[in-house]
């Protein structure tokens, strides 16, 4: 609108005055916001060291209790997106921890959850009832929906990354909460019930008797065990990918899908002195390193990369990894709800 003459300006400026009271407001002043011709995320590059963000936490511990805080996490907030409490425009990240003897009560939402362990080892997710006993690197899912407590029955802290989906749920406005009456959920099941069933590539065999486990959604421990020895024997023999290096996504056993409705999860081994090619997609993720050591180039821009650090990779920023030691990533996006909505987008630079 600058090339215009300033009379058409300030008439318009008038019109716009007097049109704000009524809530109607122009489209031609904000069209290329509203519509861009590429994605051009409010979300920034970030890395969280995961020792400075634990001192923290440990903090929190010695001036809140996990039943007192409900869910005593540290939200890992995008410096992009200030005051949303979300690490990509689309989900949410934080450091949850469990002191010795502590229980985080049992409550049910529709928000999708998942849980990778950082650090400690014999506490539990409870999901509907069946206890999940974590060890370091395990994912496990709380699917929306189903009921979850956290207990910690061991002498050490527990820590896990918690990613849910609550800034996709909040777009929708379609949220729901409950508690459970008792802090714990009745047990149902002993622990590693449902990843005996589920977890090999086979489901119980049933005449038309429903199982304890919802059909859509049954599986929720991938353990670490089961995860790298598969990633490594993939890397002893399969040709690499280019612009991934060797990753596996982990899928729901019920459709062959993502791990949940709104979100993906993978992991991927770069080898030693290997360089990714350049790749972007519409997927803001949300990276954990495993293992190694190297450098992400984003966007040009170099991030040193160490063991347990948390760092995002917004939508459509190029990205490039070289592995200085053996690097092992679990990372997460929605790209699974992106596809559903015909939405999703990759370039292989
Ligand atoms: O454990 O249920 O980090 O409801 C944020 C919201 C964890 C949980 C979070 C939650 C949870």
């Amino acid at each position: 609108m600058t090339d215009r003459p300033n009379d058409q300006r300030s008439q318009l400026e008038a019109l716009y005055a007097e049109m704000e009271p009524e809530s109607l407001t122009p489209l031609w002043e904000v069209l290329h916001a509203l519509v861009p011709r590429e994605p051009d995320s409010s979300a920034v590059t970030h890395r969280w060291r995961y020792h400075n963000a634990r001192a923290y936490l440990l903090r929190a511990g010695d001036l809140i209790s996990a039943e007192q805080a409900e869910r005593r996490v540290l939200i890992l907030e995008n410096p992009g997106l200030k005051g949303s409490s979300s690490a990509t425009s689309s989900l949410y990240a934080g450091l949850q921890m469990i002191l010795p003897g502590e229980v985080a009560p049992c409550h049910r939402h529709s928000q999708c959850a998942l849980r990778f362990v950082m650090e400690g080892e014999g506490a539990f997710t409870a999901v509907d009832g069946e206890k999940a006993i974590m060890r370091p690197f395990d994912l496990v899912l709380t699917p929306g929906g189903q009921w979850h407590d956290h207990g910690n029955p061991t002498s050490s802290p527990m820590i896990w990354l918690d990613g849910l989906d609550i800034p996709t749920v909040r777009h929708f406005d379609a949220g729901f909460a409950e508690k459970w009456q008792e802090p714990a959920f009745p047990e149902t099941a002993p622990p590693g019930d449902t990843l005996a069933r589920y977890g090999h590539n086979m489901r119980p065999m049933r005449g038309g008797v429903a199982d304890r486990r919802p059909a859509h959604q049954p599986l929720f421990h991938y353990p670490y065990a089961e995860w790298r020895a598969a990633l490594g024997n993939m890397a002893a023999t399969a040709e690499i990918d280019p612009h991934l290096g060797h990753a596996l996504e982990f899928i729901n056993p019920a459709d062959g899908g993502s791990i949940m409705p709104t979100v993906s999860a993978h992991v991927r081994l770069i080898p030693q002195g290997f360089e990714t090619r350049a790749r972007r997609s519409t997927d803001g993720s949300i990276y954990v390193v495993v293992e190694g050591g190297g450098t992400a180039l984003i966007d040009g821009k170099p991030l040193d990369l160490a063991e347990r650090d948390i760092f995002i990779v917004p939508s459509w920023k190029t990205v490039q990894f070289a592995a200085s030691r053996p690097l092992v990533l679990f990372g997460f996006s929605d790209k699974t709800c992106q596809q559903k909505l015909h939405l999703f987008k990759e370039e292989l630079l």
